[in-house]
């Protein structure tokens, strides 16, 4: 290894080293940093062999006969049909809006590869996982108005949990479905974090979204406050994509009790998201709480008011989203979101095949082909299979949902976290307590990261016995959760009304909020400094502007998946099986690290532990035998 390391030093190879050359470059000693990709690999699989990864510990298991998934066949070298990508290619965002207004059919697009995932399997599939079925949509279903793939929570959890980028994912599932367009969620001024960041940090990381494959923007901001998406809209009309600037739904505009967010206030956000140049108006339901008999009216009265094409996104936590896109359909809505069945119903999407089926042999029959939607769905159930360990404990839709207004994506973790308090078995009280918190905090929308700030004072309400009474009550002393004060001070913007005069009392101790836009404030970051300390800190790592988006939004997470991949390398070419349980003695599989170079992989066997503490594994490595030594962790 050392003479290799010195025969690829650029010093080296310049021919201008010396004598002491070899002494004053310690890195030709940095085996393990220059170990070549399948060594990293390898040390994975050894690594996760014998200890296990630790986010699929003590959950349950893929079932010991579930058959790999193959996606289905598509023919080879054949150019997939004309489809809304091509579209935006050639005509523009604009054309792109126009074609969706003239339209008959109810335009589809479907979810599994972002919120599906994110709302059934805690966001955790895997980049192999979708660019493998990529193909078969292009070539199957060239009639879908977009696949949402990207953004929301599937940022940072794909360098988190998933060990991947998340740009070369998007820059994988764009190249393998040239001909549709791909979606994302974008949070406005909160990117796809949890906080505002900086109006160039945001632009940066949309101008970087544009370039590396969205097509379709959904812009929404977590209090619907539409001073806050200009930013983000105006960088996604400047990159030539298609915004969708988006209107969150909360509440129930016929109840007389939340007058709050009746149909003039939708109406006059849409004209406001009109008027600040969305191309197309988004309708996010994202609790599930638009009633079908609720859906029809407000569907019409934005057409008439707003004018724009309506893209209308719900979930089917309550049971009733089939109902509510019907009526959403009657109403003249242009495009809905659905979830390829296997990952669709409960907090995800309501069930696309059943809509496709439901629509069919009507006026807005959705022209898609049923028969493709079931060979892909059975792809997606194969898939399903082996996140079981992410599997949430939602047996049952609920109408509970028209109680506590949680979000689709936030449910099930909110469960997990609520779980890892030991309050599982009070679920119901948190349910009531998050509905408390929205009241006393004046009614907000509930979207993320709104929504994690409700639920952070929920479950710190249960956890504390604390009644919302108490925690109004000047008297009593509360310890507010950071994200609750944070909140209050104005970073995340302000609901419509500001927040009630005496929680803001309590919880900021008589300090005055910031009723401004939060990005107003916040220091322009300096992105070129930022790239030099980047690099430095990754001993001269190169950082391209994907790798700096990812830095400006989570830099902690970046820096430890970083780490990670300079010792276990390309993990994301792994099967999903052999990503979470490693493999048995005797297994074999295949991993492109690159295209065109494939790793054949072979456990051979797994040795004791040494007296040192570690283990050999016993490989072959495309026919070559490799020993790999781990610490037992165990
Ligand atoms: C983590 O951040 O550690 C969680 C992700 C797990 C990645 C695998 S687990 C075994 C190995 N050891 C690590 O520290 N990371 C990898
Ligand atoms: C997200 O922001 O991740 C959401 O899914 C909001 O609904
Ligand atoms: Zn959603």
């Amino acid at each position: 290894a050392f003479v290799e390391n010195l025969l690829k030093h650029p010093t080296f190879l310049n021919n201008q080293y010396h004598t002491k050359f070899i002494d004053e470059t310690p890195e030709l000693f940095d085996f393990k940093k220059r170990r070549d990709r399948g060594t990293k690999v390898l040390t994975y699989i050894a690594d996760i062999t014998v200890n296990g990864h630790p986010e699929v510990q003590g959950r349950p298991k893929p079932h010991p006969e579930l058959k790999p998934a193959k996606p289905p066949q598509v023919p080879f070298g054949e150019k997939p049909a004309y489809g809304t990508r091509n579209l935006l290619e050639e005509k523009g965002p604009q054309a792109v809006a126009d074609w969706m207004a003239a339209q008959k059919q109810v335009l589809i697009t479907d979810t599994a590869m972002r919120d599906g995932h994110q709302s059934l399997l805690a966001t955790r599939m895997r980049s192999i996982d979708m660019i493998k079925v990529a193909p078969a949509y292009a070539a199957k279903l060239p009639q879908l108005f977009s696949v949402e793939c990207w953004g929301g929570a599937t940022f940072d959890v794909a360098y988190r949990f998933l060990q991947e980028c998340p740009w070369q994912r998007l820059r994988d599932i764009r190249a393998a479905m040239p001909n549709v367009m791909t979606q994302m969620l974008l949070r406005a001024s909160n990117g796809v974090g949890y906080t505002n960041y900086p109006d160039n940090v945001v632009q940066f990381f949309v101008k970087q979204a544009a370039e590396s494959g969205v097509d379709v923007f959904r812009v929404f901001d977590s209090l619907n406050w539409v001073e806050n998406m200009r930013v983000a809209m105006d960088a996604v009309q400047e990159a030539g994509k298609v915004c969708e600037g988006t209107i969150c739904y909360t509440g129930d505009f016929r109840d007389p009790d939340r007058s709050k967010y009746d149909l003039k206030y939708y109406v006059e956000m849409g004209q406001q998201l009109r008027d600040g140049g969305a191309h197309v108006l988004g309708l996010k339901d994202m609790a599930g709480l638009l009633k079908p008999s609720a859906a029809g009216a407000l569907i019409k009265t934005l057409k008439e008011e707003v004018g724009l094409p309506i893209h209308f996104h719900t979930h089917d936590t309550s049971g009733a989203g089939i109902g509510t896109i019907m009526a959403a359909a009657e109403a003249g809505v242009d495009a809905v979101d659905g979830a390829m069945d296997a990952l669709s119903g409960n907090t995800s999407q309501p069930t696309l095949g059943s809509i496709v089926e439901a629509l069919r042999f009507t006026e807005r029959d959705t022209g898609l082909d049923i028969a493709a939607i079931r060979e892909i769905s059975n792809y997606w159930e194969a898939v399903r299979g082996q996140y079981a360990a992410f599997e949430s404990s939602m047996q049952a839709p609920a109408s509970e949902v028209y109680l506590h207004e949680m979000p689709g994506g936030q449910f099930t973790n909110l469960k997990t976290q609520a779980r890892s308090l030991g309050l599982e078995e009070r679920w119901h009280e948190v349910a009531q307590a998050y509905a408390d918190v929205n009241m006393m905090f004046g009614d907000i929308v509930k979207v993320t990261p709104s929504s994690k700030v409700v639920g952070d004072m929920a479950l710190m309400m249960v956890s504390q016995g604390l009644s919302r009474a108490q925690v109004e009550d000047p008297d009593t002393d509360v310890a507010f959760p950071d994200s609750v004060i944070d909140m209050m001070k104005g970073n995340l913007g302000q609901p419509p009304g500001g927040f009630p005069a005496s929680i803001l009392k309590k919880v900021l101790k008589g300090e005055k909020p910031n009723l401004e836009r939060p990005g107003k404030h916040l220091k322009p970051v300096d992105i070129e400094a930022t790239r030099k300390q980047v690099s430095e800190e990754l001993n001269g790592y190169e950082v391209d502007d994907e790798d700096l988006n990812g830095y400006l939004m989570y830099p902690k997470v970046f820096l430890d998946y970083m780490g990670r991949h300079r010792s276990y390398g390309p993990v994301r070419a792994l099967p999903t099986h052999t990503f979470f349980y490693g493999m048995q003695p005797g297994e074999e599989i295949t991993a492109e690290i690159d295209p065109g170079k494939t790793l054949e992989i072979r456990l051979q066997a797994v040795g004791e532990t040494g007296e040192d503490g570690e283990v050999k594994v016993f490989f072959e490595l495309n026919g070559q035998p490799r020993v790999i030594r781990v610490p037992d962790r165990k």
